[in-house]
């Protein structure tokens, strides 16, 4: 028998959710970047080990929206949270609580799953621990309910408190004669996803103020061939003064994006990997309902 379960990984944006879940599987599955709202897809990523495996859910964070595509990223983000075995909910130990953790706490007093609340960040100075388990206890007072979570201080840059965060959950998970997935699967996002996610990445490292929040990417077609794919992908964006900043001075910014993330996926897929990027003006794409879809935002592609 094996130790599986299902576990989300829920909390503000901004919180380290995707940099935990790449520190704890071991590999990227899921984007990073400083800039809020950085994923926007559930993305699996699959722990295999000896005593089990752990199947983890990665999320949007929660954040104030006003866009249809917002609204889906919070919906998809309470979806996920829903459906799991173990309920891991990520906060910024190094802010003071933001009004997200708040409404996180809330859905976690009357969670059916067993509930662990990861302080991340331990590495900053300082370091407001007291502040969110303060929270904690305003909550169960006001509502007078006591409910058992526990809790575990992590730096997933630093890589500490991971094996206590794995340990607990393993423990929590329940014995099953199969593993969910094959034992050699890392995560099940499809390649085109993963791909425009990298390409949208580079751009996060690079672009300030509001574009990156009003930016996606769709790769078009892959062209495979053995030793070589070519990448079509389509940059989108609301405005004309959009396009001329992802472009970049003399196409700089295009450039720096193909240059970081051309290897990356190389190194990932194992085969050469050349882009080509276009990018367009679509207003309101993100209420275009059938581009959220081909972008894995709504619905099954
Ligand atoms: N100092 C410190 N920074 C961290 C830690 N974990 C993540 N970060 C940084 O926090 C920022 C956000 O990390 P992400 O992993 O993208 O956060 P997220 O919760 O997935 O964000 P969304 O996808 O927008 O919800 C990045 O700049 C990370 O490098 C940590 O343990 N310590
Ligand atoms: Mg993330």
């Amino acid at each position: 028998m094996k130790n599986c379960a299902v576990v989300g990984i829920v909390g503000r944006t901004n919180s380290g959710k995707s940099t935990l879940l790449n520190r704890i599987v071991g590999e990227k599955v899921s984007i990073v970047s400083p800039v809020a709202q950085t994923t926007r897809n559930t993305v699996r990523g699959i722990l295999t080990e000896p005593r089990g495996q752990l199947v983890f859910i990665d999320t949007p964070g929660l954040h104030k929206s006003e866009s249809a595509l917002g609204t889906l990223m919070n919906r998809m983000a309470r979806q996920a949270s829903a459906g799991v075995d173990i309920l891991t909910v990520v906060f910024d130990g190094g802010e003071r609580p933001h009004l997200e953790d708040d409404g996180w706490m809330r859905r976690a007093l009357y969670a059916e799953q067993p509930v662990i609340f990861v302080l991340n960040k331990n590495d900053c100075n300082p370091f407001y621990e007291a502040a969110f388990k303060d929270m904690w206890t305003a909550i169960q007072d006001e509502k007078q309910i006591t409910r058992e979570v526990s809790w575990i201080k992590t730096s997933a840059i630093k890589a500490s408190g991971t094996a206590e965060l794995m340990q607990q959950l393993f423990a929590l998970a329940k014995p099953s004669p199969d593993y969910l997935f094959p034992d050699d699967v890392v995560t099940d996002y499809p390649r085109k996803l993963a791909i425009a996610d990298v390409i949208r990445e580079k751009f996060l490292a690079r672009l300030r103020e509001e574009v990156p929040h009003e930016m996606g990417v769709k790769v078009d077609h892959i062209d495979e061939s053995p030793d070589k794919w070519i990448v079509q992908a389509t940059v989108y964006v609301n405005r004309p003064s959009q396009k001329g900043i992802v472009i970049g001075p003399k196409g700089r910014t295009l450039k720096y994006v193909r240059h970081c993330a051309e290897p990356e996926l190389s190194e990932i897929f194992g085969v050469k990997v050349s882009l080509e990027l276009w990018v367009k003006i679509e207003k309101a794409w993100m209420k275009n309902f059938w581009l959220l879809q081909q972008m894995g935002y709504a619905g099954k592609m």
